[in-house]
């Protein structure tokens, strides 16, 4: 059984998010989501996200696609996360391309091209202006 990795915030669930873990399932049998805690987002972006990540997990969590969820609780644990998880493959949208190569020792890491024109930035702008 081919299984395959990713992480994310997954806030303001939208149709990228959709696809990038549909086209991860497809690479393998089993898809294992890492949920970013809020306190990690407040870490990188300086906000917490609009979804807490109770509720980030409880939709993920739900989708066919994917087979078990867990909370990211930091960036630096990404090796840790794929060795506990026994991961054959790491699969991350193409904003993050070269970042993870490291992790090419334990795994596959492949990155996809992001859906154009959508992220929850721009969600976020809209709705501001709206
Ligand atoms: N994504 C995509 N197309 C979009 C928007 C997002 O393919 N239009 C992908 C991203 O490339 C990422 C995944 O969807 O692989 C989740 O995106 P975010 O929720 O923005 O995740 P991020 O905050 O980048 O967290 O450890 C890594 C981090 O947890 C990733």
């Amino acid at each position: 059984m081919i299984k395959v990795i990713t992480f994310g915030t997954f806030d303001l669930f939208h149709i990228g998010h959709l696809q990038i873990l549909k086209r991860a399932k497809v690479m393998g049998d089993y898809l294992i989501v890492g949920i970013s805690t809020d306190a990690l987002n407040f870490s990188k972006k300086q906000r917490y996200p609009i979804c807490n990540q109770k509720h980030r997990m409880e939709i993920i969590q739900e989708l066919k696609c994917v087979d078990e969820v867990f909370f990211e609780d930091s960036l630096e644990l990404k090796r840790e996360y794929i060795l506990a998880a026994k991961a054959d493959i790491l699969v991350m949208g193409d904003d993050w391309l070269g970042r993870f190569d490291e992790f090419n020792d334990i795994c596959q890491v492949k990155y996809l091209p992001r859906t154009p024109a959508i992220s929850t930035t721009e969600l976020i702008e809209i709705v501001r202006e709206i």
